[in-house]
This record gives C-alpha cells, sequence and structure tokens, in this order.
C-alpha cells in the first residue's frame, strides 16, 4: 500500500465545500467490498463516478425497478464495463432483483453479477459491455431506436415513445476507433435524447493518459455536432446535474458531459492514480477509505435510511403508471397502432408472417431464377419487408453492391424516421449500433458489407452471438468469384471463422430458394444472430421437391440423390452447388455414383438429431467436401478418409471463371478428387 498522505477530500475534489455523502458512500463502499471479496475487480472508476452516478439514477432517471422491461424507460449503458460494480450496486440500491447476496457473489461461477455486466444475467442489464467503444455505440443503437420508434408510433399529443438513452464512458470508450465510427453517426443523426457523460479521470490502465490519449475530446465531439457540457466537475453534484439538465435541453444534437473526476475518489492514499483502476483496494486502505469517507458500517451492510433514500421503486412504479395511463389514451385512439406497438416491442412476428413466407417460396419455385445470391437476397427483403415492418435495414455504404435497398426502403436523417441507413464506411460502428436497435426492441435490424469487412466488425458480430442478439447480417462477394477486386477483397477465412462464433447462424446459399428460406429462419430466430454470405455472381437454379426445400432449415440436405449403387458423398455450399452437380453427371458417366448435399449451414445441420445426420450423411460412405475456402472446418464431414476441395491461400486478381480453373474448383479436378478416395 502507498504510504504517500492523503491530502483532503476537498483538496482532491477541488470543491471547497466538498463532503462525502452516505448516498455515495454506499456505492463506494460495495465497490470496494465487493471487489476485494472477489479478490479481483474495477473499484476505480464505481469510487470515481459515484457523485454523476447519484445524481443520474437517483435524481433524473426514469426507471421502475419492479419492471426493466418497460417499453418507454430510460436505457442506461455502461461503456467502461469494467466499472461493473457501480452498475450493480445501482441497481442494488434503487431496488431491482438483485439482492445483496448477489452483490457478495460478485465474479463468482454462476453468479448474477459477472466481471463485465452480461445481458440477460440480471434485470436492467442492457446490454453487455465491457469490450470498451461498444457499450457508446450500442447506445447510439438505442437512441436510434427510440427515434424511430417515436417517429413512427407518436402521434401529436400522444407522445408514447419518449425516453433517453444514457450512457457512462471513459478514456478507453474514446480511444478505440469505433467511437469515432458510432459518435460521428450520432451527430450526423441529431439522436437529441442521447446524454454520454465522460468520466474525464486522466487515467487508463498503464497510468496517466498524457503519454498515449491528448484530444482535445469537447472540440473532437463539437466537430461531430455533439452538444458539449465541457468543464465539468465529477465530483460537484450541482454542477453535474446543471449539465444534465443543459443536456435534456437540447433536443436536436447528442450531448456529452464531460466531467472531471479522480479515479479511485474515496481511497485516501490511492485515489487518481493507476493502482485503483484494476485491483482491490486492500484491506488497509479500505479500512483507512471507510474513515475517509465517513462510511462506519461493515461490509455489504447499508443502513435503512440509506436504503430508502435511494430506493426508486415507488416513484417507477407511479411513473410507469402515468405512461400506462397515456398509453390506454393512446390506445383508444389509435387501437391498431397501439396493438402493434406492443407486438413490435414484445419481439413478435405479425400474424401474416407464415402466410408471407409461403407466398415467397411459391414465387420464387415458379420463376426458378438465375441470379447471384445477393440478388436473391434483395428480393427476399422484397418480398418479406412489406409483411415485416419492424424490418430495418443498411448497408455500410455498399447499398448498390450488397442489394439492400427495397421499393419501400425510407433512408433515416436526422429530420426523418425511416426504416433504412446508410451507415457510412463505418463495418464496426455498424454492427454495434445493430446490436443496440436490436437490444432496444421493436426493430429487427439487418446491417451489410462485404463478407471481407466482417473482420471489420468481428468482435461486434461475437457480441451479438454472445447477447442472443437478433441482428440479420448481409455480407456479400463471399469468395473468389467477387474476381477482379483481388486478395483485398476475397474471403478465404471469413466464413469458416465466422461458423466458429459460438450461436452464430452462418448461411451460404446456394441459389434463390435457400436464399430466402435463410432470410425467413434469420427473421424467424429470436435468439441470435445470422450471417448471409452471398455471391456477386449468379448461381443457376435447383428444382426441388416441397420436402427438400422444408428441409433447407435444416443446414444440410439431400440435393441430388445419387442415380445408382452411392459411391461417395459430395457435400457443397454456395457457389461450389454447382459445381457439385456437375460432377455428379460427370461421374455418373463414368459409372460413379454420388449424392450431392447442400450445407447451406453448417450450425443448423450440426444441430439436427444424429437420425437426421445419418440420412444425410450415411456412415461408411466416404465424402468429398467443396468450399470456396479454408478446408479445415471441412474435415469434421469428411474425416481423414475424405477429401475437401478448398482453397488454403489468399485469392488473385482476376475474372472469377479464371480463378476457378486457376485454384481447382473445375468438374475435372472434383472428378479426380472422387477417384482418389472413393
Ligand atoms: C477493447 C478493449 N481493449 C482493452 C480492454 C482492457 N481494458 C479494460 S479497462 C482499460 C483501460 C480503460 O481506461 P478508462 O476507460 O480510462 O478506465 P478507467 O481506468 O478510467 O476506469 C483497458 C485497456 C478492454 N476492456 N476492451
Ligand atoms: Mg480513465
Amino acid at each position: 500500500m502507498s504510504t504517500a498522505p492523503a491530502s483532503s477530500a476537498a483538496a482532491q475534489a477541488g470543491l471547497p465545500n466538498f463532503s462525502f455523502s452516505p448516498l455515495t458512500g454506499a456505492i463506494r463502499a460495495l465497490a470496494m467490498d465487493a471487489v476485494q471479496k472477489a479478490n479481483s475487480g474495477h473499484p476505480g472508476a464505481p469510487m470515481g463516478m459515484a457523485e454523476i452516478a447519484e445524481v443520474l439514477w437517483r435524481r433524473n432517471l426514469k426507471h421502475n425497478p419492479q419492471n426493466p422491461h418497460w417499453a418507454d424507460r430510460d436505457r442506461f449503458i455502461l461503456s467502461n464495463g469494467h466499472g461493473s460494480m457501480l452498475l450493480y450496486a445501482l441497481l442494488h440500491l434503487t431496488g431491482y432483483d438483485l439482492t445483496i447476496e448477489d452483490i457478495k457473489n460478485f465474479r463468482q461461477l454462476h453468479s448474477r453479477t459477472p466481471g463485465h455486466p452480461e445481458y440477460g444475467y440480471a434485470p436492467g442489464i442492457e446490454t453487455t459491455t465491457g469490450p470498451l467503444g461498444q457499450g457508446i455505440s450500442n447506445a447510439v443503437g438505442f437512441a436510434l431506436a427510440e427515434k424511430l420508434l417515436a417517429a413512427e408510433f407518436n402521434k401529436p399529443g400522444h407522445a408514447i415513445v419518449d425516453h433517453h438513452t444514457y450512457t457512462f464512458l471513459g478514456d478507453g470508450c474514446l480511444m478505440e476507433g469505433i467511437s469515432h465510427e458510432a459518435c460521428s453517426l450520432a451527430g450526423t443523426l441529431g439522436l437529441g435524447k442521447l446524454i454520454a457523460f465522460y468520466d474525464d479521470n486522466g487515467i487508463s490502465i498503464d497510468g496517466d493518459v498524457k503519454g498515449w490519449f491528448t484530444d482535445d475530446t469537447p472540440k473532437r465531439f463539437e466537430a461531430y455536432g455533439w452538444h458539449v457540457v465541457p468543464h465539468v466537475n465529477g465530483h460537484d453534484s450541482a454542477a453535474i446535474e446543471a449539465a444534465l439538465k443543459a443536456a435534456q435541453a437540447v433536443t436536436d444534437k447528442p450531448s456529452l458531459i464531460c466531467c472531471k473526476t479522480v479515479i479511485g475518489f474515496g481511497s485516501p492514499h490511492k485515489a487518481g492514480s493507476h493502482d485503483v483502476h484494476g485491483s482491490p483496494l486492500g484491506a488497509d486502505e479500505i479500512a483507512a477509505a471507510r474513515k475517509f469517507i465517513g462510511w462506519n458500517y461493515p461490509p455489504f451492510e447499508i443502513p435503512a435510511d440509506v436504503y430508502a433514500a435511494w430506493d426508486a421503486k415507488a416513484k417507477g412504479a407511479a411513473a410507469e403508471a402515468e405512461w400506462n395511463k397515456r398509453f390506454d389514451a393512446y390506445a383508444a385512439a389509435f387501437p391498431e397502432l397501439a396493438a402493434e406497438f406492443k407486438r413490435r416491442m414484445n419481439g413478435e412476428l405479425p400474424a401474416n408472417w407464415q402466410g408471407a413466407v409461403d407466398a415467397a417460396i411459391a414465387k420464387v419455385a415458379e420463376k426458378a431464377e438465375n441470379i447471384a445470391t445477393r440478388k436473391a437476397s434483395q428480393n427476399s427483403i422484397t418480398a418479406l419487408a412489406p409483411a415485416l415492418p419492424e424490418l430495418l435495414g443498411g448497408s455500410a455504404d455498399l447499398a448498390g453492391s450488397n442489394l439492400t435497398l427495397w421499393p419501400e426502403a425510407k433512408s433515416v436523417s436526422a429530420k426523418t424516421g425511416g426504416n433504412y441507413i446508410h451507415y457510412g464506411v463505418r463495418e464496426f460502428g455498424m454492427v454495434a449500433i445493430g446490436n443496440g436497435l436490436s437490444l432496444h426492441g421493436g426493430l429487427i435490424p439487418f446491417t451489410a458489407t462485404f463478407l471481407m469487412f466482417s473482420e471489420y466488425a468481428r468482435n461486434a458480430l461475437r457480441m451479438a452471438a454472445l447477447m442472443k442478439v437478433r441482428q440479420i447480417c448481409v455480407f456479400t462477394h463471399d469468395s473468389i468469384g467477387l474476381g477482379e477486386d483481388g486478395p483485398t477483397h476475397q474471403p478465404v477465412e471469413q466464413t469458416a471463422t465466422l461458423r466458429m462464433i459460438p450461436n452464430m447462424d452462418v448461411w451460404r446459399p446456394a441459389d434463390t430458394m435457400e436464399t430466402l428460406v435463410a432470410w425467413a429462419h434469420a427473421v424467424e430466430r429470436k435468439d441470435g444472430p445470422s450471417s448471409l454470405c452471398l455471391s456477386r455472381q449468379n448461381l443457376p437454379y435447383t428444382v426441388r421437391s416441397a420436402e427438400q426445400i422444408a428441409a433447407i432449415r435444416k443446414g444440410g440436405y439431400v440435393l441430388s440423390e445419387a442415380k445408382g449403387p452411392l459411391k461417395a458423398v459430395l457435400i457443397a455450399t454456395g457457389s461450389e452447388v454447382e459445381l457439385a452437380l456437375k460432377a455428379q453427371t460427370a461421374l455418373a458417366l463414368e459409372g460413379i455414383h454420388v449424392r450431392v448435399v447442400s450445407m447451406p449451414s453448417t450450425n443448423l445441420f450440426d444441430r439436427q438429431d444424429s437420425s437426421w445426420h445419418q440420412a444425410v450423411l450415411p456412415h461408411g460412405v466416404v465424402r468429398v467436401a467443396i468450399e470456396a475456402g479454408v478446408s479445415d472446418g471441412w474435415y469434421k464431414y469428411v474425416g481423414l478418409d475424405g477429401a475437401v476441395v478448398g482453397l488454403n491461400h489468399f485469392g488473385e486478381s482476376a475474372p472469377a471463371s479464371l480463378l476457378f480453373k486457376e485454384f481447382g474448383f473445375t468438374v475435372e479436378n472434383v472428378v479426380a478428387t472422387v477417384k482418389a478416395v472413393a
């Protein structure tokens, strides 16, 4: 422990009349004690932001701890998720179902209070945070959702969607590039109900940020078109309150409130230093801190009057009751809109959804078009969107290449609502914003870019999967089949690595029918994201029976049965299904009969039972997989006796047909490969 002398709290806070309040004392004590008990965690941010948190959560936040799902609650996102104990303390103190036992179990196996706030683990956690920069980006999505739903549902005199999105963020979030992507777009879209508090403590893990972070943050955000309240003393409750009121009063711009704080404030010897960022204070320093902040209670004990002063249950219930009354009036005036709002906030699909899907399937079968699957995706959106008003499209500046626009698409702007977002060239920001849009409720977002640039969005895709968020990712230009743009744009390992993200459904459809079914499945999937890997080039249509169309949803199925004694099974995806079918014909001429299995989604196939696996891939029959991508993942289907026609190196810049030939995606090579193993 440092033996530096403790200066007075007033001197540390830079406020002559400063004294610690028991309200913030409760936060500081819970954070110190829980981190100490767990012997790990981050006391610095919770202690440094306690005054800001008290002003927001106890005096301003519109929420009902007894109904964390109330549609019009304010949303709160702790973007500096390492400060999780701050959020847990606030949820506990204000009356959410998060007990003192939960706090004592901080960071323990199966507790509701894991190291970082995890969506779904405890009530009131709106999103998972911890990977810095993504919480603020989710918050942009939440605020955008509010704005779009307000534009769609509110009527004069009936503001049923009318809440703020608040977020706390630190130096780390602002250093992360994604904060630029998301906050820049938030400025352009004028998200006036987004209010961010910057914990400007000058410290990150390595120490004083002066060596690596010297941006003029207020100027940066002003340049984005934000309303900025600079130079707020983050321990001065009156100043924080005034800044918050000023931020609420600006309704056409997001607000950033820059709060100067002392990290670990309340720890007499460690405050202001990176020592307090991410380790327990230690028993001696905690004892000294208790004295310093005037907190005379044992660990995990909060006096009744402090609980009472924090308790937001009655106020929250009254706020929700008042909203319910207003909603009833809205429902009386606009019964259909009210029912639609409820349906959408409950995440239920429209009653006519199945009918729309069936009609679209019938049309695709009738048209039997030979088109690129990116075009088939656009046709699917065009067919399904009229039945799905919650669909909210968008692309990272590739609308014309990803083919993500449809006849009724209406671009969102600062002034108008709509159902299509031009995300600009911001892939990571886009997918993180998409997560926020989805988590808010009422919307089903889809996002789009080239499959190659899924890499830029990678961690937000992982977060979608981790949180079980419904987001549909349209990834076009899915292989060397994109041709002349060359190896920088040609995915080789992306489809395979996306498949490896737990709970991500990856689709690589072979034609218009598989693309439509992939879309329908992705929309219907409530508990996770889907990535649709789509071709730039045209692909032929394959006629299927009704059973085969139904089987697409099983991820892998027999597309073309062997016309004689079964010698081998060819497994292919996407553009390589055509090749497999041609190889089947060529092999048959030589008396070698093979079955072609189309495997548009290995993830879905893996989830089927063993009888389905056996029916599609019978034991004892050699298998050859064909996919224009890395081969590793296919060995689990073909085993060591089978073979893979894959691509284990980068591509080249040339016309697609030449590249497929150059790299062995030819009938001759597939025939030879089958003969070598069968
Ligand atoms: C994307 C990402 N990179 C690195 C980390 C590890 N990390 C956690 S907190 C932190 C420092 C953050 O500094 P700041 O936001 O200023 O937090 P403070 O120390 O002020 O609480 C780092 C590097 C992370 N959580 N996420
Ligand atoms: Mg900091």
